[in-house]
């Protein structure tokens, strides 16, 4: 995993313009919103799916950055006063506190675009256009944009588990189904039977980070505030803590892990990485 971060670490570093580039401070602050922080699950998703294909490490580089551009471009958009208002991410300042908010507009922008150029103007093989449509299509009004939609109407309605598995699908899980097959489609094709059981465990993963997320804030804010787990603050957010508690969360979390592995075993010692990623992304603690 480190070796793949700090690979990532420098792929990001090359292809995103340096801050000498006119204008200077819109690409100061891209490299600043994207640079020096961040767990990059995409990215070690699609290097591990890309070795379930034999793809290889430059057409994995290319997919681990666009992946991890859209995810970056989203944490700036989401931490925006008219979002989620947040002033703090990965422990420094937000991206429109320490530039201004119409910097921190502008910076998803670019990295939006960044992402699809990078697609685009790589060699990625036979599959490259179905490459940049899946991550549109994931990224946009029916994938993670749709989502970030349906929670911000959401908010002090609670939902019932189906939309709130239908919100994180579309929210958080779309992109990391992107990272996903992305990664899969830069190597050797799969056969139809392969690639629905490298879906399922896609969509498996996905819900299973949002499902440790929402723990992991529940667990972090009882924690710092003393508060009671699962209640209080969880309970105006759509949330798996609020609807399931904080142990049916837990169990719902080993269950999706479960069906994720399960959807694995067809590829055999080929899948170890993407059964090693699942175990990180359920046990992990930050
Ligand atoms: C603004 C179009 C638009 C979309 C925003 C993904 C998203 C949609 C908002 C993020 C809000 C959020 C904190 C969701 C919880 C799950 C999540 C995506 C957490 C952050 O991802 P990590 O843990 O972050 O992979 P790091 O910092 O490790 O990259």
């Amino acid at each position: 995993m480190a070796a793949t971060q700090a690979r990532t670490e420098a792929a990001l570093a090359h292809h995103l313009p340096g801050s000498d580039c006119i204008p200077h401070r819109l690409h100061d602050a891209m490299r600043y919103a994207t640079l020096g922080g961040g767990k990059r699950v995409r990215p070690l998703l699609a290097f591990a799916a890309g070795e379930l294909t034999g793809a290889t490490p430059e057409k994995l580089d290319i997919v681990a950055c666009a992946v991890e551009l859209i995810h970056a471009y989203s944490l700036v958009h989401d931490d925006l006063p008219c979002m989620d208002d947040d002033v703090l991410r990965r422990g420094r300042p937000t991206c429109h506190v320490e530039y201004d908010e119409p910097t921190a507009l502008l910076v998803g922008d670019s990295l939006q675009t960044l992402a699809f150029e990078l697609l685009a103007s790589h060699p990625l093989g036979d599959r490259q256009l179905e490459m940049i449509a899946l991550l549109a299509h994931a990224s946009g009004s029916r994938g993670m944009a749709g989502g970030q939609a349906i929670d911000l109407a959401s908010v002090g309605t609670p939902l019932e588990q189906p939309q709130l598995e239908l919100m994180h699908a579309l929210k958080t899980g779309a992109l990391i189904r992107a990272a996903v097959l992305l990664g899969a489609l830069a190597g050797q094709p799969l056969s139809a039977d392969e690639r629905s059981h490298l879906d399922r465990f896609a969509k498996r993963a996905g819900l299973l980070f949002q499902v440790v997320d929402d723990i992991l804030d529940c667990t972090a804010s009882t924690a710092t505030l003393g508060k009671t787990a699962g209640k209080d603050e969880a309970a105006d957010k759509p949330t798996y803590v609020a609807l399931l508690g904080l142990e049916g969360a837990r169990s719902y979390a080993e269950e999706l892990r479960t069906e994720a592995l399960a959807a694995l075993s067809l590829f055999g010692e080929r899948a170890d990485r993407l059964t090693r990623l699942a175990d990180f992304i359920c046990h992990r603690q930050f």
